[in-house]
This record gives structure tokens, C-alpha cells and sequence, in this order.
């Protein structure tokens, strides 16, 4: 039978015999959270607990999916009644879940003054957060609020409806303190290092812009009654491919336009430090700890950190896939390297950590086939993701004299996908690669002669790592040299030469 002929997802579609498919609220439950992000990582990973959380314990938890710009997931949640399949793949076969705890959903762009309203409802409790690294509008090179971004001036100014993420929780806060003042919990589950402190550095950024008298106003606010608790959120979420709308059509029998696929594998690790209560998320598997920082720094590094070198290397390599990627021997060597010698020595790895398991358990993770990760999902957005991977852990093995080659290789990688140098072909997945910067890079790429003109331009002159490692002359040096290799020789040589087989 062909989709188009099946029921759409609804309570009463759903077949009975799969324990997974809980929507079984007799009614949406009532909205405490607004969720800014209607992604699929969203709606494999936060609603996925919270649905767990509502099951332990009923409360009004309830989400108001914001999606920013496209109408496509809202429209299709709203015809399914806010349902929709998260499909778990282990090499094993597939497992499906329906959450059932939307209880509303829109797009920021069409309705900015209904989002505002949200935000400073009275029942709203908890605003989290799914936007990418990229969405919080910080300059890569200062991490503070990037003032020089359009959107973001625009919105300071107030006269039109704020378009930024920073900007929307800043006027929504606004109007919340002139309002009720209730007090309430802006949650970041992106992956940025102190994810709660870097937002609430920016919201504050962003209030101490505006005119005085309000920038005073919502300052003091933001002090009695907003906490921006810091939390580590880990779930490997492929892009929704039609597969998986066949595959849940073929063994749910319904139609879902917006399936979620994810691996079985997920992990939250939160501050417990709530200004107006919360789900029981812990019902779910979330972790309440003392020790947010050094969850977040361990799976930044050894998984993103390590996933960027994978999908750069692999990308150069013809690899379409994580899996792919990581099947290749030398690109494995090299995933094992950059982790253990040049990732690992900059972490306190916390109390509950096994580091030899943890390392395990991601390479068991990467090579899950089924998923089908491509290369060029985690290799987009490199500007903003390798700010938050490289930096810190290469500047400590900087100090201590030791350069960390590998570091420089996935750095050199992504510059050879990015802004390849004299009509060089990187390959259809480093093509498909989509990043803001793209555009700059190539630039830079058309005036440099070789790759240390082009790491120098890159990483001292426009500070594509931040301030810091502007100036480290020798790690520009040697990624220099990986971009002429990779160039050259490609990336078998390339990762040899950081390894020192050469
Ligand atoms: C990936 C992450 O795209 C990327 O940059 O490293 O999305 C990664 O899959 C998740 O953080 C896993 O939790």
C-alpha cells in the first residue's frame, strides 16, 4: 500500500502492540514550556524525556513547539494532532516512539507577537532552547553578542519584531517584567561549552544595549528572577529522510510527513536550578548533576570534537556517511588520536566517567549504519562548531610545547571542504557542506597562493578560532601545511603526516 492511501498519524491511527507509541493522553497536556527549535533533535531528544517525565508524573509540561522561519514541521504536527515517530535505529532493527506532549505549535516569522505573549505567559515556566550553535548570533571571534549582524541591530532598536533568537528572549523577557515579573528558566540543550552562561551572557549583552532606562529594567529582572541553568545533551539525530516515512508507513501503517530517525543512544546532564519547577525528567534517564561543565566539555571533545575530524577527513575521502568515514583504517587512526592524545588531556572527565567505555561505547556509536549521519550534516556549520571543538584543548597542548597535529588536520579539513585553493574539487560532500562563511572563506582562498596564506587570512586575520589562537603562529603554520597536503596528496597522506608515519 502506498502512503498516500494510509490514514495520517493521529491518537486514533496509532496500532495497538507497540509499547513505544504512548500517545495515550486523553488531551494535550496543558503548556508550561515554550521550545524555541522545532528540529528534529528537539523532538528526538528533550520531548522524548519529557513525554517519560508526564507519564511519571502529570504536570502542566506541556511544549509549545516554536519553529523559527519554516512552516513545514508546524504544518505537518498540526496535521497529525502534534504527533509524530521518533524511529530508533540499532543495527538490530527499529524501535518507534510517539511523544505526546506538544500542546501547540508555530513559526516565529509568521506570528513574533504571539511568541512574545508566550514567552511572558504567566504559565510559561521554562523556555528551552534548540537553535544550533549558529543561532545565538555570537561573533566567533569575541564569543560576545555579534553587534555587527543586521538582525541583531535591527532588533536592538525595537522597531520591528525582533528576528533573532537573543533578540526574541530578550523582548519576550522585557515584557514579561512588565508584566506578572513571574519568574522563569531559559534552558540552552545546544552544544555550546557553559551552554546556560553563554546564553545568559548574551541576553545580558543584548539588555545592556538597549536604551537605559530599559536596559536597567530588564537587567534587573534578568537578576531576581531568569536562571539559565547549563546542560550536555547528546543524541545522534540523522535529517528525516523518505526511508523513514516508508518504513513507518510499512510497519505502523500510518502516514507521518515528519518522523524523527535517532540512534538508540541518548544522554541529558542538567544543573538542577530551576526558578519555577520542572519535569521530572530524571524519569526519562536525564542526569542531575554538579558536574554540567565537565559532561559538556567531555562529549564537545571526544564526540563533537572527534565527529568534525571524521566528517571532514571523510569527507575528503568519499566518504557519505559517518559510518563510512570511520570504516576507513586511517581515518579511524586518526579519530583515535585526535581523542585520546590531543582531546582527552584537556578534560576533567566526571566522577561517573569511564573514559576507555565512553570511548568505546562512541566508536560503537559512529559506525551504527543504519543511521545513515552523512559527513555533510556535521561538516556544516564549521565556523561556529570548531570554536566551540578546537580552541581550548589546542591552546593547552600550545603551553605545554606540544602541538597538537591533529587538532590543526581537522582544522586544515575543513578549510580544504570550505575554500579549496585553485580550482581544487573537495568533492560532492565537502560541496554539500552548507556554512555562513562559505562564502568569506573562498574569498580569502581567491587571494591566498598556498595553504598557509590561507590558514594565516583564516585563523589570524578573521579569527575563524577566536582571539587566542590568532596569534599561535605555529598551529597556523602546520594547519597551513595539512591544507597544502591535503591538497596535494590527499587524506590518507595527510593524516599519516600528523600521526609522523611520513
Ligand atoms: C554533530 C552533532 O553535527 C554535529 O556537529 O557533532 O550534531 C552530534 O551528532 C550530536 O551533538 C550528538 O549528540
Amino acid at each position: 500500500m502506498s502512503p498516500v492511501s494510509l490514514p495520517r498519524l493521529s491518537r486514533r491511527a496509532l496500532p495497538g502492540g507497540f509499547p513505544g507509541l504512548t500517545a495515550g493522553r486523553p488531551a494535550p497536556p496543558p503548556a508550561g514550556i515554550v521550545h524555541l527549535g522545532l528540529g528534529n533533535f528537539h523532538r528526538a531528544h528533550q520531548a522524548v524525556y519529557t513525554d517519560a517525565a508526564l507519564t511519571a508524573e502529570p504536570g502542566p509540561w506541556g511544549i509549545i513547539g516554536v519553529a523559527s522561519r519554516s512552516a513545514a514541521v508546524v504544518e505537518a504536527l498540526r496535521a497529525q494532532e502534534l504527533l509524530y515517530t521518533v524511529v530508533q535505529i540499532a543495527p538490530e532493527g527499529y524501535d518507534f516512539r510517539v511523544p505526546d506532549v506538544h500542546s501547540d505549535a508555530f513559526v516565529a516569522a509568521d506570528e513574533p507577537d504571539r511568541l512574545l505573549d508566550a514567552l511572558a505567559a504567566p504559565a510559561t515556566r521554562i523556555v528551552t532552547l534548540t537553535i544550533t550553535e549558529r543561532g545565538y548570533t555570537y561573533a566567533p571571534s569575541t564569543g560576545a553578542l555579534d553587534i555587527e549582524n543586521d538582525d541583531v541591530r535591527s532588533d536592538l532598536t525595537g522597531l520591528t519584531p525582533p528576528r533573532t533568537v537573543i533578540g526574541q528572549l530578550s523582548r519576550g523577557l522585557q515584557r514579561r517584567a512588565r508584566s506578572d515579573g513571574a519568574p522563569v528558566t531559559v534552558l540552552s540543550c545546544d552544544n555550546l561549552a557553559e551552554n546556560g552562561r553563554h546564553t545568559e551572557r548574551l541576553v545580558r549583552q543584548f539588555a545592556g544595549a538597549l536604551p537605559t532606562a530599559e536596559a536597567d529594567e530588564l537587567t534587573a529582572y534578568l537578576d531576581s528572577a531568569v536562571r539559565f541553568p547549563s546542560s550536555m545533551v547528546d543524541r545522534i539525530v540523522p535529517a528525516t529522510t523518505d526511508v523513514y516515512r516508508a518504513t513507518i508507513a510499512e510497519h505502523l501503517g500510518y502516514a507521518d510527513a515528519v518522523p524523527v530517525p535517532a540512534e538508540p543512544f541518548s544522554m541529558w546532564v542538567l544543573e538542577d536550578d530551576f526558578a519555577a519547577g520542572r519535569p521530572a525528567w530524571e524519569a526519562g534517564g536525564a542526569i542531575f548533576s554538579d558536574e554540567v561543565t565537565a559532561y559538556e566539555e567531555l562529549k564537545l571533545r571526544l564526540l563533537n570534537g572527534t565527529h568534525s575530524l571524521l566528517a571532514y577527513l571523510g569527507a575528503l575521502a568519499g566518504a557519505a556517511t559517518i559510518p563510512e568515514a570511520v570504516g576507513a583504517d586511517f581515518i579511524e587512526q586518526a579519530a583515535r588520536r585526535v581523542l585520546r592524545q590531543e582531546y582527552l588531556p584537556s578534560l576533567s572527565v566526571p566522577r561517573d566517567v569511564d573514559v576507555e567505555a565512553y570511548e568505546a561505547q562512541l566508536f560503537t556509536r559512529w559506525r551504527n549504519t543504519g543511521l545513515g549521519h552523512r559527513t555533510s550534516q556535521v561538516g556544516s556549520d564549521g565556523s561556529t562548531k570548531l570554536r566551540q571543538r578546537i580552541p581550548e584543548p589546542a591552546r593547552q597542548l600550545l603551553a605545554t610545547g606540544s602541538m597538537p597535529h591533529h587538532l590543526a588536520l581537522t582544522v586544515a579539513a575543513y578549510l580544504t571542504c570550505m575554500a579549496p585553493l585553485d580550482g581544487f574539487d573537495p568533492g560532492p560532500h565537502a560541496r554539500a557542506m552548507q556554512d555562513p562563511l562559505r562564502p568569506e572563506l573562498a574569498a580569502l582562498a581567491a587571494t591566498s597562493g598556498d595553504g598557509i596564506d590561507l590558514a594565516r587570512h583564516a585563523i589570524a586575520d578573521r579569527h575563524l578560532l577566536g582571539g587566542e589562537l590568532a596569534s599561535a603562529e605555529a598551529f597556523i603554520a602546520r594547519t597551513g601545511e595539512f591544507v597544502d597536503i591535503l591538497h596535494r596528496s590527499g587524506p590518507r597522506a595527510a593524516a599519516g603526516e600528523a600521526a609522523g608515519d611520513a
